[in-house]
């Protein structure tokens, strides 16, 4: 069965996030199969090295497939790219473009999630009517470079009661999924402290069987 959360906006967020990574060991397009494979039902393509043209031509690839599939395609760092290859929806990180200007660009329609790493990010993307966030790193990770301060447990805590206390409050909220050195070990800690899901790179996608990996992580 088909585990899935609505937000105010309606739009379905999957607790189950899979990030592709460039130091896996097969390319973009052969992680994206393998997670199709294995049922995945959201992917974010985050390509982080090549042209915008070499990121667009394997992005064209996967969008097609996942649509295949209907599987959820979100796009890392680039709303831009999002709009021409046709993905669902754009991730955007403390660096790249407010979600304001994304929904200029990309529409009502479209996914925007947003990286948030403090109370206050996570109070501006909910203000900034975010459609989820993406709140790390729980642990350190080699995945990502520049790394923002590790949360650990206590900081998916609090986060999950400011969300609560928006939500008493009546003002907008979003689901947030919690990134960064997550093990399997960890999803019944994380999901009772209140986080509406994980998002997962290295663990998945770098697996002996990324099959067997994505059932390890059924939230
Ligand atoms: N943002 C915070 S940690 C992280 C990102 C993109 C990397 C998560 O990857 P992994 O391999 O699951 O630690
Ligand atoms: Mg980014």
């Amino acid at each position: 069965m088909k585990k899935i959360l609505n937000c105010l906006n309606m739009k379905k967020i999957h607790p189950l996030q899979i990030l592709t990574w460039d130091d896996a060991p097969t390319s973009h397009l052969s992680q994206v199969k393998a997670l199709l494979e294995a049922k995945a039902e959201w992917i974010q393509l985050r390509q982080k090295s090549g042209s915008f043209e070499e990121k667009l031509k394997v992005a064209k690839e996967v969008v097609a497939l996942c649509n295949q599939k209907q599987t959820t395609l979100i796009i890392n760092d680039d709303p831009f790219l999002c709009l021409e290859s046709g993905a669902h929806g754009v991730h955007l990180g403390l660096s790249d473009l407010p979600i304001k200007e994304a929904l200029l660009i990309l529409g009502t329609e479209a996914i925007i999630g947003g990286t948030a790493n403090t109370p206050e990010q996570v109070v501006q993307r909910m203000e900034d009517h975010a459609d989820y966030v993406g709140l790390g790193p729980f642990r350190s990770t080699e995945t990502k470079k520049k790394l923002s301060p590790v949360l650990g447990i206590d900081g998916v805590k609090a986060i999950a009661s400011l969300v609560q206390s928006r939500k008493e409050k009546g003002l907008y909220t979003c689901p947030f999924v919690v990134i960064g050195g997550i093990t399997p070990l960890d999803l019944p800690l994380i999901k009772s402290a209140g986080a509406n899901g994980v998002a997962i790179c290295s663990a998945i996608v770098s697996a002996p069987s990324i099959s067997d990996a994505v059932k390890q992580f059924s939230w």
